[in-house]
């Protein structure tokens, strides 16, 4: 049993919850996922490619291509649907959610990103789900990276935050759609799962310049 530490409120409806989850127990449901739904690299508009690696999980799964940000219910890769969210990360976004104080979250998207040394997400919104009003739950495992947070608007300034294997952020309310992205990763390798209510389906919503460096807006 983990002993997690009290949540911090790091600004105004950010929370981070500090050593939440358990990679022990979640690594292995990764791995298993992407047994089904492989790791890729996707093209984002514009045509260059993402250097985090990919997959999904849960009724939706985010997918990028040359044309835009879709959630899709299918795999592009396979046609198939993506593989159902396990349980115990369902489990696991609903208690993170409602530590936040968001105490009816019912997620049905997973995003899993795999991070090598280099890769990084330029800063970006979420902004391709179809209700603003529901949080986003995003969980660290691994190698720690530097978290980069700004406000509502693209050029609010910044705050870099450390993340450690098992710390889980949480962001709703007057953030939900805070710019954020991580620093391309140092060592190690890292994997974040991300946790949204995109449903229902909402057409393909490109936002925000995309560059070609390693470390890309993406939404
Ligand atoms: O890896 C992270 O901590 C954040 C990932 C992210 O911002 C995203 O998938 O939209």
């Amino acid at each position: 049993m983990l002993l997690a530490a009290a949540p911090l409120q790091i600004a105004a409806d950010v929370w981070l919850l500090p050593g939440f989850a358990d990679s022990a127990q979640l690594l292995p449901l990764v791995t298993a996922i992407a047994e089904q739904a492989p790791f890729r690299h996707m093209q984002v508009p514009g045509g260059a490619t993402m250097a985090v690696a990919v997959t999904n999980c849960g009724e939706l799964g985010w997918t990028s291509d040359a044309h835009g940000y879709a959630y899709r219910p299918s795999d592009p890769l396979s046609g198939e649907p993506w593989p159902a969210m396990p349980p115990r990360f369902l489990d696991l976004a609903v208690r993170a959610a409602a530590a936040g104080g968001w105490r009816d979250f019912q997620p049905d998207a997973c995003l899993v990103n795999r991070y090598a040394v280099g890769a990084g997400v330029g800063l970006h919104q979420d902004r391709n789900e179809a209700d603003f009003m529901q949080p986003i739950v995003s969980v660290s495992l691994g190698a720690s990276c530097r978290f980069m947070l700004g406000g509502v608007k693209r050029n609010d300034p910044v705050r870099s935050h450390d993340l450690h294997d098992g710390d889980v952020m949480v962001w709703g309310g007057s953030a939900r759609l805070v710019f954020h992205g991580v620093r391309p990763l140092r060592l190690g390798t890292r994997h974040n799962i991300t946790f949204r209510k995109a449903g229902p389906l909402a057409a393909s919503r490109p936002s925000g310049p995309s560059t070609s460096t390693a470390s890309r807006p993406r939404r």
